[in-house]
């Protein structure tokens, strides 16, 4: 521990980690993003300011090295906040702020910010924290200390970790344990025991084609290395087989739920040609997953996000139907859910759905409004968030001596299931255990699941332009409202086709330009994408290589 006063600590630190002031870096959809080599100073000043929100909130702080999806030269970095939610918005400011400060204007801004949120820095300042597989997280996760170090707080390195176990961790230790046991072993008991007790309460049939055999593509992440420690804690009660666990491949590299989600075709590196095999994706850092198998005919089917969210909803408003629990329940998606998803769950579902934003910390926030709010993204990544008076309630049901026993085992099951998930953030670990436990209920095969609504054909596609900045969006980002005259050309180009929609965003973790578009046939989704696309290219001052026709399946 240093024992220098904070603007002298702060510039020896800094001296260690060069500001090169050649880059704009800045907080976006999740977290700090970009090349690696150039995050070391980053990473450095991101340490000094968790110290000060830790202080701020008088709380552990958490923070990931992770550049998730991304391919393995990124690298990246997630703060979590005390119940383990994405960092305050107001924060993700001062976050690149800090993160652009020259090395010589460093000790100002810190001072800045103390005096302008009124930190006690006699206080004492805790923070978690953990990294991905990537090679050039360890050497990260140095600079981060340093940062720490620098402003004289406390931490625990928990080394290789998940991106939801770490926001897990945090939540624990803020909740006194009330949450779990702040440690590894604690994150996979809690989540094996409700795993256990969900299955206890549901009565499989004779009929029940449910299997409980997966293949897992744990994208040469540390999703792999995670899933097999889960595995241990199960006592076989699912059968899954561990592909691209890293011991060959590249990280993310033609494999993980991204590539899956955006190809729409297996990955690499994983058998998937036998028929109606369950496998799942899960992503670089383990917080999203989607489920895909192949049929008899060869046909590949892609059960996303908007299935899984689905699926869990329908399942919760069974089980508060059957304990006669009155709660309000909805689905938040975003733009990119697919339309059929939405049009289920508004007619088939009745469960109220909300678009929000692109980024889990906006559908969290929203999900929030509800007892019972159940939010995914397309791309897998979601959980399912309980209210204070839901969880008052189910627990209540769940012991109530007046109710039917058929009444008191939906409730307990509920609560079960309750614990199973993991409520701070997406976890595709949670999350399959959570799908399992549903399609055990209902005695569920792939095809049955898929069954119940037929995707919309979509394609998604990437612009590289000058500066997506110029790209600006508005109405849950489903309309551009700059660069001047391109909503108007995406509407001309939309209306030539059927039961069409497009969209376009500039990636708050890609330096690209997101294109989406659905139609009625694979050929018109692709065509329409990539007319978008081409739109976007002039009006957006494209780079490179121009857009390129995708080829329909
Ligand atoms: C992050 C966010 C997700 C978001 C994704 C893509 O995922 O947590 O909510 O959907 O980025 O964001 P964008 O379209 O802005 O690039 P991950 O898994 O990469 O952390």
């Amino acid at each position: 521990m240093n024992n220098l006063p904070v603007h002298q600590a702060i510039a020896v630190g800094a001296s260690k980690h060069p500001h090169k002031g050649k880059n704009v870096f800045s907080y976006g959809t999740a977290g700090i993003r970009c090349r690696a080599d150039i995050l070391d100073p980053v990473l450095y000043r991101l340490g000094l300011l968790v110290v000060l929100r830790s202080r701020a909130v008088r709380a552990t702080i958490g923070v990931v090295i992770t550049a998730s999806h991304n391919p393995e030269q990124d690298n990246g970095a997630k703060v979590v906040e005390p119940m383990g939610e994405m960092l305050l918005q107001t924060w993700e400011g001062y976050a690149t702020q800090i993160a652009n400060t020259s090395d010589e204007d460093l000790g100002q801004c810190v001072q800045s910010l103390i005096s302008e949120l009124n930190i006690d820095m006699a206080l004492p300042a805790n923070i978690f924290l953990a990294r991905d597989t990537r090679p050039s997280s360890f050497g990260l996760a140095q600079a981060l200390i340093d940062g720490i170090q620098a402003l004289k707080g406390d931490y625990i390195d928990y080394g290789l970790l998940s991106t939801p176990q770490l926001h897990y961790m945090v939540r624990c230790q803020n909740t006194q344990g009330g949450y779990g046991n702040p440690t590894e072993h604690g994150y996979y008991s809690k989540l094996a025991s409700a795993f256990t007790k969900v299955r206890e309460q549901q009565s499989e049939t004779d009929e029940s084609e449910y299997t409980g055999e997966l293949s897992v593509d744990g994208a040469n992440g540390i999703g792999a290395l995670k899933i097999q420690q889960m595995c241990q804690h199960l006592n076989n009660q699912l059968k899954i087989s561990v592909y691209n666990d890293g011991t060959h491949g590249q990280l993310n590299d033609r494999c993980g739920a991204d590539f899956v989600k955006v190809q729409q075709k297996p990955p690499h590196g994983m058998p998937t040609e036998e028929a109606g095999r369950k496998c799942v994706s899960l992503d670089g850092d383990a917080d999203r997953i989607v489920y895909y198998f192949v049929d008899s005919d060869g046909v590949f089917h892609l059960l996303d996000g908007d299935k899984i969210a689905t699926l869990i909803a329908g399942y919760i408003q069974e089980l508060l139907t059957a304990a006669n629990l009155q709660l309000n329940m909805g689905l938040v998606q975003t733009a990119y859910a697919n339309g059929s998803s939405t049009q289920y769950a508004t007619d088939v579902l009745k469960v109220p759905v909300a678009c929000a934003c692109t980024g889990v910390k906006h559908l969290h926030h929203r999900a929030q409004d509800f007892d019972v709010g159940v939010y995914f993204e397309a791309n897998g990544h979601g959980t399912v968030l309980f209210s204070a008076l839901a969880t008052e309630k189910i627990n209540s049901a769940s012991q109530d001596e007046r109710l039917s026993s058929d009444q008191r085992q939906a409730a307990t099951t509920l609560k079960y299931l309750q614990d199973l998930i993991n409520e701070t953030v997406g976890d595709a670990i949670s999350d399959m255990l959570v799908v399992e436990c549903i399609l055990h209920a209902k005695g569920w095969t792939m095809t049955d699941w898929n069954a119940a609504y037929t995707d919309l054909p979509n394609r998604q596609l990437k612009v590289k332009v000058k500066d997506r900045r110029v790209i600006q969006t508005t109405n849950a980002e489903r309309c551009a409202t700059t660069p001047a005259g391109l909503q108007e050309a995406i509407d001309g180009i939309v209306s030539k086709y059927n039961n069409a929609r497009s969209f376009v965003r500039p990636s708050g973790t890609e330096d690209i330009v997101r294109i989406y578009a659905e139609a009625d046939t694979q050929v018109a989704a692709d065509s329409l994408a990539y007319e978008v696309a081409t739109k976007v290219y002039h009006l957006a001052d494209g780079v490179g290589d121009p857009p390129a026709q995708p080829s329909s399946s």
